[in-house]
């Protein structure tokens, strides 16, 4: 049975892949299996039916063959153990994939969406011009070191896993920030990933709901 997985029915991010079903949509295409698209609209997410599936009323949920997921690096871990594809077979090499994506998560993510949010949240504040700055310096000293470790390889890794997948859709999160150019070796690394085949596919995939959309704010 074809796992359904949710996404916005009007992406804030245009089609451009922001939007965290890419993480999934992007994983399917990897592993080669096919998946379902629920689409919700703002207010449907915060409704009963979506919140059993989510508690905190958000995108992406997954189902797939009786269980129910949410969170991204669950899902993605999910996928990457059901399918070849993601994970390496070894046990350490395994391990270390898994490894990224924590870091991706905890260690990467949080400074970039903080800097992010707080445009939102305290933007018309008189601290926050003084503030952005600070962010910044915080979320380059994570890109200067991850930056080393990647040095002159192609990913985290000795192979594309499960980790670079995360690491790269947490990179792009960044792109508009300029910070990832300041590191001409996470830039390629971010348009080596974007070159795959699966992640053009799922690219295609979910800007396409945003042209069905018709929407205006294109
Ligand atoms: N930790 C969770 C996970 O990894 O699955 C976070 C899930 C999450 O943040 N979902 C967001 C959501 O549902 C969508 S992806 N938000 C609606 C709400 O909370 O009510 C975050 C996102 C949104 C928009 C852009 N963008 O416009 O560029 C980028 C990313």
């Amino acid at each position: 049975m074809t796992a359904t997985i949710t996404a916005f029915a009007s992406s804030p991010d245009r089609g451009r892949g922001l939007a965290r079903d890419m993480r999934v949509r992007w994983a399917f295409e990897e592993v080669g299996q096919p998946y379902d698209v629920r689409l919700v609209s703002f207010k449907a997410m915060k409704e009963t039916a979506h919140m059993r599936l989510h508690p905190f009323g958000q995108i992406p949920t997954l189902e797939d063959r009786g269980i129910q997921l949410f969170e991204t690096g669950a899902i993605i871990l999910h996928i990457a153990e059901r399918h070849a594809g993601l994970l390496p077979d070894d046990a350490a090499s395994r391990a270390r994939a898994i490894a990224w994506m924590f870091c991706a998560l905890n260690t990467i993510e949080p400074p970039i969406v903080e800097r992010e949010q707080t445009r939102f949240t305290e933007g018309d504040k008189p601290w926050h011009a003084e503030r952005v700055p600070l962010m910044d310096d915080r979320i380059r000293t994570r890109l200067r070191q991850l930056s080393a470790w990647l040095g002159d390889r192609d990913w985290l890794e000795d192979v594309f896993s499960a980790g670079d997948l995360m690491m790269v859709m947490v990179l792009r999160r960044a792109e508009g920030t300029g910070l990832i150019d300041e590191f001409p070796n996470l830039t390629a690394y971010v348009a080596r990933a974007e070159a795959r085949p699966a992640y053009q596919r799922a690219y295609d995939a979910q800007h396409a709901v945003f042209v069905a959309a018709g929407d205006k704010r294109r």
